[in-house]
């Protein structure tokens, strides 16, 4: 801002403009700003996202001059994961404490469709941590280790021809979440003519689809130059090695190759330079700063109006409250930032209400629908139990009917036994007073008697009817008859 513009802005806010008569001691404020930030040190984080096997492993080891030791992922993962690893970094006095968050599986299913939902997820979760942490009676956030990403290097495969459905997808989703710097990794594998044809392309594609990946800010007259021109060199093309080799009397990170050798560090053979410039030297704090007042911000204001807090009521006034009893009394008015800090405890109070009410009306919602599921199961038991009680009395009674059948049965067959016992009784009689009363003949007479047929078969037939137990009148008439015959027989003879 210029110093005039100040002037101006110090007359508007009703504040007069004062020269010192001499040297007082607080233009040394910057300083100890510089050495508050040095002692309670730096966070940066960084997510990389690119398909496995891109580079993304060497390209931070490279811009680090570190070897991070970043395992190797396999193609074969079911969906995509984040991967994040924090270390502490120090160069001079500085710390840095870096955290790398990779993606892993990323581009390996077949199905991308939802690749980037990880993603976002992840990046929410960082920023709802820290607004946690800010909602807090009692936070702190000055020890408080801040997760939330800092710039997204998206990794763009070198193929020359345009960008990937899932690139865009992914992107257009994350730019108002994260700073996306894009990069063409492996740049080694791309000729130089094509590969500028493949940058052009890139950034049309990006703009055609409405995806806002970050811009060095030029806005700071010291850096403004060299970031516009930076700016034009979107996207990097960019080569990972960790391989050092001596070129002249130097030792160079390079690639080497049976025609030749490329050189991580040099300009003309890729833009390694200019992003580790822009990305470390240059805007490290500019992209830590977008991140905390443009992602973090709308993610805050999205999720505070998600909750039901606003700034402004009907109408569009500064929400007010009433203030603190006895506060009130010395203080007619209250600024616009006391309003919204109110605004906040009123809204505040007025959703626990809400969520209480809906509490309490949910609780009543229950128990009326526990006490109607306890009539319904009440009333399928008593019919159930019904059910049964006919069945038992139905069972009951064919039971009672096939005993009395039974019963009946009993008693007929008992009733036949006494008359075949009584039969049986007069029968034996009656055979009895029958060969009392025949007289006796020779044995011969018998013997000759048995051998004739007919005298065998009558006899015979005796027997069966006998067994039979036939009627004893019968059987005395037969044996009448069979005697009168044999008495004729022997009168023949
Ligand atoms: N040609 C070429 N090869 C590279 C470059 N950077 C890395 N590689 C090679 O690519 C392979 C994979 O590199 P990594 O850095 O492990 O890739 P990554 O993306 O971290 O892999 P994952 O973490 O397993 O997904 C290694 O063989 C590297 O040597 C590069 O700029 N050019
Ligand atoms: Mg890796």
């Amino acid at each position: 801002m210029a110093s005039s513009e100040v002037a101006r802005q110090l007359q508007n806010d009703n504040c007069r403009p004062l020269s010192l008569s001499g040297h007082v001691g607080f233009d040394s404020l910057p300083d100890q700003l510089v050495n508050k930030s040095v002692n309670q040190g730096f966070c940066f984080n960084i997510l990389c996202i690119g398909e496995t096997g891109i580079g993304k492993s060497t390209l931070i080891d490279t811009l680090f001059n570190t070897s991070f030791d970043d395992r190797v992922s396999t193609h074969f993962q079911p969906n995509v994961r984040l991967r994040a690893q924090t270390y502490e970094l120090q160069e001079s006095n500085v710390r840095l404490k870096l955290t790398i968050v990779n993606t892993v599986g990323f581009g390996d299913q077949i199905n991308k469709e939802d690749s980037y939902q990880p993603i976002v997820d992840y990046i929410d979760a960082q920023f709802e941590a820290y607004l946690q942490e800010e909602l807090k009676i009692k936070r702190s956030l000055y020890n408080y280790h801040d997760t939330r990403i800092h710039v997204c290097l998206y990794f763009i495969s070198p193929t020359g021809h345009s960008l990937k459905t899932l690139d865009l997808l992914t992107m257009k989703n994350l730019d108002s979440k994260v700073n996306i710097i894009p990069v063409i990794a492996k740049a080694d594998t791309i000729s130089k003519t094509e590969l500028q044809k493949f940058k052009i392309k890139l950034m049309s594609e990006l703009v055609s689809n409405g995806v806002q990946i970050y811009q060095f800010p030029t806005d700071d007259e010291t850096i403004s130059k060299i970031n516009a021109t930076m700016n034009g060199h979107l996207p990097f093309a960019v080569v990972g090695s960790m391989e050092e080799m001596k070129i002249g009397n130097k030792m160079v990170k390079a690639r080497q190759y049976p025609w030749g050798i490329v050189q991580v560090e040099n300009e003309n053979h890729c833009d390694f330079v200019k992003l580790r410039e822009m990305l470390i030297c240059t805007n490290m704090e500019d992209l830590r700063e977008q991140t905390h007042a443009r992602h973090y911000e709308l993610y805050r204001r999205c999720k505070l109006e998600e909750m039901g807090f606003r700034d402004t009521g009907p109408e569009n006034k500064p929400v007010r409250v009433p203030l603190l009893k006895g506060y009130t009394d010395s203080k007619k008015s209250i600024s616009h930032s006391h309003a919204s800090v109110e605004s906040l405890q009123e809204t505040y109070e007025a959703k626990r209400h809400e969520f209480f009410g809906e509490l309490q009306r949910k609780e009543e919602e229950m128990r009326q629908m526990f006490v109607q599921r306890v009539k319904e199961k009440e009333a399928i038991l008593k019919e159930a139990e019904r059910e049964l009680q006919a069945k038992f009395e139905h069972l009951k009674r064919l039971h009672q009917e096939e005993r009395m059948k039974l019963e009946e049965k009993r008693k007929l067959l008992e009733d036949d036994m006494i008359a075949f016992n009584k039969r049986k009784a007069a029968t034996e009689l009656l055979q009895a007073q029958a060969f009392a009363s025949t007289p006796s003949v020779s044995l011969k007479k018998d013997k000759d008697r048995k051998k004739d047929p007919g005298f065998r078969l009558e006899l015979l037939c005796f027997d069966v009817r006998d067994h039979e137990i036939v009627n004893v009148q019968e059987q005395s008439e037969r044996e009448k008859l069979e005697r009168d015959r044999i008495s004729h027989r022997e009168f023949q003879k």
